[in-house]
């Protein structure tokens, strides 16, 4: 009863919120700006949208969201289909939250960077569908991926990825996770070499790439390369069923242009979609066909035929997504107002047939017609497409501002909905997988235009659930987050098993102590190793008294095995900030160059006597 009266109240509460978003400022006359479903200010449709998305307090989501950070570096986790933000995953950039980049072993994978630019996050998969043991990222900034363990859900590995120059078109992961893709959205000189930009056309290349993943650890290693001409990689997507051993990239810019690629790089009515036979490639490299380059396997297609393939594609097309059972591949015009469908089949045939029109630097391109089966008409700007469980197929429209339905097979467009504003990717429940799940779509939107209290000039990015269960998608939420999300996936809460505290007996640190008495400070030279040890509420020891010039290092362990019982070690004026997880050990290194008495502390609220946790470090001049 008294669960019942809270959950009406809370109800009220939020479908007020949701029926004045609907009647806040428009942002200036933007289309669809008060269309569509609970942004409407329809009371009855926004009552509805709001008991479908409320998840009262003590109640779980059923799904995960993983959505990328863009330019923070990080990976948001957010719930559906509360969309509430819950965690922020750090990545490329250091977090004090989590004392990520503080630590030794973090700051030696961050590798001296403090940003990353992560667009995709890809979750691993056993036959086509997520197995909820990684999820992988890329880096378009500088050039890396990286992988986040779901177990704990941290980041444990950074790859550079050489050659690649800007990996945007990454980290889509093949069926059984045998490779993420990776590809350059920059063409450049090859293994970090120079050439004036006058030299583009020559002595520069793109690549397209996969990096090996070992199937057991999730580990990541630089696969194949293949060397391609100088266009501009995107979006990639991966086969399945038929389609199964090949990887999908599109591409921009085939004019090889220079310069203001707004004009220069938009001349040629199309541009073209690379389809990559993946386990030839492998062969190849394991026959030795590949060259060395900057120390990473790179196949010259124009030697080794039967790798890659390009086919012509209407008008600098961003996305290429294939559908659930890999028939078919969907990319997406950008400056045109259809999503081109090919068929695995055709391109199969054209293949055998040699139906080529030409080449690009040895890689043959395909004959547009041979291949094309449909023209989707879905409107102006299309980028991305997801699919659903009932063999529908669903396109975020950037220029439009709002998401297409269509149907696979028969092609036709369904229905539309406007989103607020300006999409960039859309996400549907397992909507890049063998078997979507449906219901549910999120529409990462690039401008939020003022539908949330003002944040001043830096403004935040608007994410929207959708709800595709019925004929018509209709709006049931919308949510801000910082800069900024590209791509997102979604999997169902039951399919991670995430650990809550580290079992002891997993730590295998050789620095790790369970005792008070177990701690240690120990002086070598200049160098002072401290074995500290922590748990509510205390750190031992308490003191430690160095010399200006020694070179600190403290391994702290927490001994904590209950949840949610978290420590941090922060230092004045050190600039050091860790944290450790129950059952964690984590290495901080300094050179105590700074004389005087430096407080320690814990920085994560543990306990009542959580202010009692504390000690000093004193730096003798
Ligand atoms: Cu469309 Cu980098 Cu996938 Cu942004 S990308 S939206
Ligand atoms: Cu330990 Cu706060």
């Amino acid at each position: 009863m008294r669960k019942q009266a809270r959950f009406l109240a809370a109800l009220s509460a939020a479908t007020s919120l949701i029926v004045l978003a609907g009647c806040g400022p428009s942002g200036g006359g933007d289309k669809g700006a008060t269309k569509g479903g609970a942004a409407g200010g329809d009371d009855r449709i926004a009552h509805d949208a709001a008991q479908r998305t409320f998840v009262p307090p003590g109640q779980l989501d059923d799904y995960y969201l993983f959505y990328s950070g863009g330019h923070s570096g990080q990976v948001y986790l957010a719930g559906i289909p509360s969309m509430r933000h819950i965690a922020t995953i750090p990545v490329f950039t250091p977090y004090p939250g989590t004392g990520y980049g503080y630590d030794e072993e973090s700051k030696k994978m961050l590798g001296g960077y403090t940003w990353g630019d992560v667009h995709h996050p890809s979750l691993s998969k056993t036959n086509g569908d997520y197995d909820g043991r990684w999820l992988f990222v890329n880096d378009n900034a500088n050039n890396r991926a990286a992988r986040i363990d779901l177990r704990d859900m941290k980041t444990h590995q950074i790859i550079k990825i050489p050659n690649v120059s800007g990996n945007h078109g990454s980290a889509f992961v093949t069926n059984n996770t045998e490779y993420i893709l990776s590809a350059s959205r920059f063409s450049a000189p090859l293994a970090g070499g120079f050439a004036p930009v006058s030299q583009y056309k020559t002595a520069y290349h793109g690549i397209v790439a996969g990096v090996k993943i070992d199937p057991k650890t999730g580990n990541m290693s630089n696969g194949f390369q293949i060397k391609m001409p100088p266009l501009d990689f995107d979006l990639g997507s991966t086969g399945k069923g038929p389609s199964e051993g090949w990887a999908f990239w599109t591409s921009y810019n085939s004019e090889r242009a220079t310069g203001r690629l707004e004009v220069t790089a938009s001349k040629n009515p199309k541009d073209y979609v690379v389809a990559c036979n993946w386990k030839a490639a492998e062969a190849a490299v394991k026959a030795g066909k590949a060259d060395m380059v900057g120390g990473v396997p790179v196949i010259d297609p124009a030697k080794v035929p039967g790798i890659v393939y390009l086919l012509p594609t209407p008008s600098s097309p961003h996305g290429v997504d294939v559908t659930p059972d890999g028939k078919y591949m969907a990319a997406s015009g950008k400056l045109a107002p259809v999503v081109t469908i090919f068929d695995f089949a055709k391109l199969q045939a054209a293949i055998d047939k040699k139906d080529f029109t030409g080449d690009e630097d040895g890689v043959p391109v395909v004959k547009f017609e041979s291949v094309k089966t449909a023209e989707v008409p879905v409107g102006m700007g299309p980028l991305h497409t997801e699919y659903d469980d009932q063999g529908n197929a669903y396109t975020s429209l950037f220029l439009e501002s709002a998401v297409a339905k269509w149907k696979v097979g028969t092609w036709e467009v369904l229905d539309k909905i406007p989103v607020a504003y300006n999409v960039g990717h859309i996400a549907a429940a397992g909507g890049n997988t063998s078997h979507p799940y449906g219901k549910y779509l999120v529409s990462l939107n690039k401008l939020s235009k003022g539908r949330h209290i003002t944040t001043g000039p830096s403004q935040p990015e608007s994410s929207q659930l959708i709800d595709i269960t019925g004929n018509k998608m209709t709006m049931l939420y919308e949510t801000f987050t910082e800069p900024e999300p590209h791509y997102a996936q979604i999997i169902k809460t039951d399919a991670i098993k995430p650990i809550e505290v580290y079992p002891k007996d997993e730590n295998k640190n050789p620095n790790a102590i369970w005792n008070p008495n177990d701690a240690t400070i120990t002086r070598n030279g200049k160098d002072v190793t401290i074995k500290m040890f922590t748990i509510r509420t205390f750190f031992a020891p308490t003191e430690i008294a160095v010399n200006k010039g020694d070179r600190v290092t403290i391994h702290v362990t927490n001994a904590e095995q209950t949840r949610d019982e978290i420590h941090g070690l922060g230092i004045s004026e050190y600039n050091l900030n860790v944290v450790i997880d129950p059952g964690e050990t984590k290495t901080v290194s300094f050179v105590a160059d700074k004389p005087g008495v430096f407080p320690f502390y814990c920085t994560n609220f543990c306990s009542a006597l959580h202010q009692e946790m504390q000690g000093y470090l004193t730096v003798k001049p």
